[in-house]
């Protein structure tokens, strides 16, 4: 196991505010996407706070990994983990949709210091990440890229040329993480447009495949280990995720994808989150 006793803790705690702090402030806003935001909080803060080599005084250094949300609807706990690490202020978290915003709906890499793409039109996420990853074996640079896609978007025909492409460039420094929540916009994947054996697709497109609880620090920690230890093909981490986790009437519901969090749910929300209850 990768995680110390006490990192373990730190990251799940990290994980505890990030989930307080998304629904306080979607709640005060009435907008944004709770749903995908609180479904990928262990993936992002495990990666940032864990794994990658960034260093927020020194955001474009050439060195540094790359992160992708492809989700880019997942924009708030993108955010707040660029916030937390010190990449803005995290008063700047109050200004999330405004007009003129550096923080705007969807991440915007001219706008929002950390953000490597701007996403938000499903798919192009993997296809600019393999840009990236082929960028570094050509620079002779060993950094890694990471791009994290929702299972609703990889429905994109786009992901499937991007996957065919990675395999036959062997991009063994591009990691791709699933978040396989079983939900999307408007019902369940299996309802819109069922993907069958996702793991044997990307098998059959030459990846190789981790399945990992996506809710899991130490288990997604242990899987970049593993496709880090994976030479001459991309690796893809399948984790199990639970949209909207961690609030039970959120969870697994595809009306929660990014509806206003009215009062008294917001109320029920921070009473299990553990959060306080402002105004
Ligand atoms: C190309 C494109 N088509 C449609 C949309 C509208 N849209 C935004 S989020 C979403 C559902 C995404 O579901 P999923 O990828 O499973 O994300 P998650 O469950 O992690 O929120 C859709 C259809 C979009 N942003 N881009
Ligand atoms: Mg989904």
């Amino acid at each position: 196991m990768s995680l110390t006793a006490e990192k373990k803790k730190y990251l799940e705690d990290l994980c505890k505010n990030f989930r307080v702090e998304i629904i306080e402030l979607l709640h005060k806003i009435q907008t944004g996407h709770p749903g995908g935001s609180l479904s990928a909080t262990e993936i992002l803060t495990t990666l940032y706070f864990e794994k990658m080599n960034v260093d927020p005084k020194n955001p474009k250094k050439e060195d540094r990994d790359r992160f992708i949300l492809a989700k880019g609807h997942a924009a708030p706990i993108l955010y707040f983990v660029l916030a937390e690490k010190g990449y803005f202020p995290k008063e700047e978290m109050q200004t999330l949709r405004q007009i003129n915003s550096n923080l705007q709906g969807h991440p915007c890499a001219k706008k929002t210091c950390g953000v490597e793409l701007s996403t938000g039109p499903l798919g192009l996420g993997l296809p600019a990440g393999l840009g990236m990853a082929m960028g570094a074996k050509l620079d002779n640079k060993d950094y890694y890229t990471y791009v994290l896609m929702g299972d609703g978007e990889i429905q994109e025909g786009i992901v499937w040329e991007a996957a065919m492409s990675a395999a036959k460039f062997k991009a063994d420094n591009l990691i791709a993480i699933l978040d396989n929540n079983g939900v999307q916009l408007d019902g369940t994947v299996e309802e819109i447009m069922p993907m069958g054996d996702i793991a044997a697709k990307w098998k059959a497109f030459g990846w190789n495949v981790i399945h990992i609880d996506g809710h899991n620090v130490e288990e997604i920690s242990d899987a970049i280990d593993e496709a880090k230890k994976t030479k001459g093909m991309p690796t893809i981490i399948i984790a199990k995720t639970v949209k909207g986790k961690g609030v039970s009437f959120m969870e697994g519901q595809n009306a929660w994808h990014g509806k206003p969090i009215g009062a008294e749910d917001y109320k029920k929300a921070m009473a299990e989150l553990g959060g306080a209850v402002n105004g």
